[in-house]
């Protein structure tokens, strides 16, 4: 909740750098078999504000971005030993690592062809030389700015995703990602008659221990107990959601009646080992499964175990019951 103002404020930064603000810093890369041009490069983005490393051949520029951010990477096309740039804008972009960074190609002024093979294999521009000075900075500050964009909409839209996905106390999966996730699971399920399964679990007198030691302590306690929950059920085949207070859902695909009462019983004596912030507690589960052979929806299965849980307490909690 706290963070949709500053989300919303940071939308409205979202207006590309104008053209012709050279507030660049960092470094730039430049594969360049010709001294004298890379030189004269370098003095040029000195400049503009950006640090350029040099290399001659595709193995030294490959050698230098292991070991260094660069926020522009430039290449010559026509290199020495036969290599040319388009090889290295191609490699670069069969790297995840560098999918997102820009490359400016530079190309003679005559060679059509290559600035259009350059653009196809991947690279975002290409500039003529000779380079003039304020095409050079205008086209970088173009790029630059446009990846720092996508770089932003990135983080926010993974923020955004966390935001709608989660659940803010605990970090698990909140009840609307399960629920969703749970609808598909069940609808696969039921087509390739798989095995799928529900565990509810929910701490036993909760009530009591904010009483006696107040709300914070237990929201640490919740916290500790959702992290032995991701501990013990956070496989691949396993989701752990927090539904509401201090009720937990898992799903397990894959899982018959059985296996699924097997590892609640073991859930329910890890968290009655645990004493989280030193407090005894002990959780009751409920366990349902998809009927074999049934055509069953998460609906159903939920509220089975939803009832199974309401026995689990009945008999005394502390205890897994299908
Ligand atoms: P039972 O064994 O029958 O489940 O008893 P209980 O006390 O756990 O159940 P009840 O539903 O009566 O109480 C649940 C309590 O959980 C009440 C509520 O204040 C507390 N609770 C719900 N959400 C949170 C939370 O986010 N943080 C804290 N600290 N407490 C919470
Ligand atoms: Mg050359
Ligand atoms: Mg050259
Ligand atoms: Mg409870
Ligand atoms: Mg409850």
């Amino acid at each position: 909740k706290d963070d949709l103002p500053r989300l919303e404020e940071s939308l409205h930064a979202l207006i590309p750098l104008g053209p012709f603000r050279y507030n660049i810093s960092g470094k730039a890369l430049y594969l360049e078999d010709s001294l004298t041009v890379a030189k004269a490069t370098d003095a040029k983005l000195k400049r503009l504000g950006l640090q350029m490393d040099h290399a001659f051949s595709i193995a030294q520029a490959m050698q230098l971005l292991g070991d260094n951010k660069y926020e522009l990477i430039m290449t010559d096309i026509v290199l020495q030993d036969n290599e040319t740039g388009i090889d290295f804008i191609r490699d670069l972009r069969a790297d995840s690592r560098f999918a997102q960074t820009p490359i400016l190609a530079v190309t003679s002024l005559e060679s059509i062809n290559r600035r259009i093979q350059a653009l196809q294999s991947g690279a975002n521009d290409y500039i003529s030389k000779p380079v003039l000075d304020e095409e050079l900075f205008a086209r970088i500050n173009n790029l630059i700015s446009s990846t720092r964009l996508i770089e932003q909409l990135t983080r926010e839209r993974q923020r955004l995703l966390e935001l709608a996905t989660k659940d803010h106390l605990t970090g698990l999966y909140n009840r609307h990602f399960l629920t969703e996730l749970a609808k598909r699971r069940f609808a696969d399920a039921n087509r390739q008659q798989t095995a799928l399964s529900v565990l509810v679990i929910d701490i036993d007198h909760f009530k009591q221990i904010n009483d006696q030691h107040g709300h914070q302590v237990g929201d640490k306690v919740l916290k500790r107990i959702a992290a032995m929950l991701q501990t013990l059920c956070g496989a691949e085949d396993q989701y752990v959601a927090r539904f509401g207070g201090e009720e937990f859902v898992v799903l397990l695909t894959g899982y018959d009646l059985q296996r699924a009462s097997e590892l609640a019983g073991q859930l329910c004596q890890s968290l009655h080992q645990l004493q989280p912030e030193g407090i005894a507690t002990s959780a009751s589960i409920g366990v349902a499964t998809l009927a074999a052979g049934q055509e069953e929806y998460f609906d159903e299965v939920f509220a089975r175990a939803d009832k199974a849980l309401y026995l689990a307490k009945q008999q005394g909690r502390n205890r897994a019951i299908a």
